[in-house]
């Protein structure tokens, strides 16, 4: 992956044209999620190092060795911008870059996560215009690195189904008028953008447009009983192919693709095998899933039950083996 972007590179001159990645055997993202800038969101804007953290550079470089492809970094809006249509606090937005540009250069995506859940200080986010503006200066930063993903907002929830969709458009309307033309956007619903209530909630996500046609429909997916990730142990050993099939229709049967931005499961042989289920099911339906993301890597999850960061995270030496078929 690395000497064909630097190839391509070379060959491109000047021109930022969309790398060449290396087209992989199952999904073409693979990855996990990067949390830590988005940590302690009762003090905002808080201090570095003791309320938040970026992600490091080496643990990120040890999980690209390991055939990850994909880093959806989590960050809090407020920290980057105290108002919506306000400007930058450099220094957040300079950390938040070098992590995006440790994962890019390497020819691997970086997913820019505000991990929001429709809320700016704590208010649902109602005027979808002001989110244009916020989308339009972020992406005018990234508009260049065509290995940026954008991902509209984490996990609405308890919102308006209209303003749901209303604020995803806004989203892609702003990115595309920054000139972010090359660049895959990731929107997500309502209902904590499950898989499993997908259809029944988020039906009406069907009608966004992008000039660009390069809109994923994020969705996340844990195997716990209430399906919200924080139980170690899976339903049975089949909940997960179980919970992603309704939306699996959903994407065939409107002609979108998928990603599932959000998944982990506790260090346990049914949720092994429960995994294992939900993503050959979802390889076997990669016309309509473009990858998977597991939860979470990052520094500062210690002993966190489905932390994936090396070198001895939880995950990151009981789950890595079940994963293995889909890291290259
Ligand atoms: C940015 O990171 C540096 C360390 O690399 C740290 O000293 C600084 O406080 C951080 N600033 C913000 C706003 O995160
Ligand atoms: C499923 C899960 O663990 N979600 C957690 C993700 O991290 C944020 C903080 O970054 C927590 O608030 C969530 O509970």
């Amino acid at each position: 992956m690395k000497l064909n972007t630097l190839l391509f590179a070379v060959a491109a001159g000047t021109a930022m044209a969309a790398p060449q990645l290396k087209k992989r055997a199952t999904f073409e993202f693979f990855g996990v999620n990067e949390s830590g800038a988005e940590f302690g969101e009762d003090n905002i804007p808080g201090v570095w190092g003791t309320d938040y953290i970026f992600p490091d550079p080496s643990t990120i470089s040890t999980l690209i060795s390991d055939g990850f492809n994909t880093f959806r970094i989590q960050f809090k809006m407020e920290r980057l911008t105290s108002e919506l249509t306000g400007s930058f606090d450099d220094a957040y937005l300079q950390n938040l870059t070098s992590v995006v540009d440790a994962v890019t250069s390497t020819g691997a995506y970086a997913i820019l996560d505000p991990h929001n859940y429709g809320r700016f200080n704590n208010e649902i986010m109602s005027t979808p215009a002001d989110f244009q503006t916020w989308w339009q200066n972020v992406a005018a930063e990234f508009a260049d690195n065509a290995n940026v993903i954008f991902d509209t907002n984490n996990e609405y929830y308890e919102m308006d189904q209209d303003l749901v969709l209303n604020l995803n458009q806004a989203a892609i309307d702003g990115i595309r008028a920054a000139g972010a033309t090359q660049q895959y956007i990731f929107v997500e619903g309502n209902s904590w953008t499950g898989a499993w209530t997908w259809v029944e909630i988020n039906d009406n996500m069907k009608a966004l447009t992008d000039p660009q046609d390069k809109i994923v429909y994020e969705m996340h997916q844990y195997l716990d009983s209430d399906g919200s990730g924080t139980a170690e142990a899976c339903v049975s050993t089949t909940i997960g192919e179980e919970r992603v099939t309704s939306a699996t229709q959903w994407l065939k049967d409107n002609g979108k693709v998928g990603i599932l931005g959000e998944f982990a499961g506790g260090d346990n042989e049914q949720c092994r095998t429960a995994i294992t289920g939900m993503l050959q099911y979802l390889s076997t339906n990669s016309d309509v899933w473009l990858g998977a993301l597991w939860w979470a890597a990052g520094p500062w999850w210690a002993d966190y039950m489905y932390s994936i960061e090396p070198p001895s995270g939880i995950a990151y030496t009981g789950m890595l083996d079940t994963l293995q078929p889909y890291l290259s």
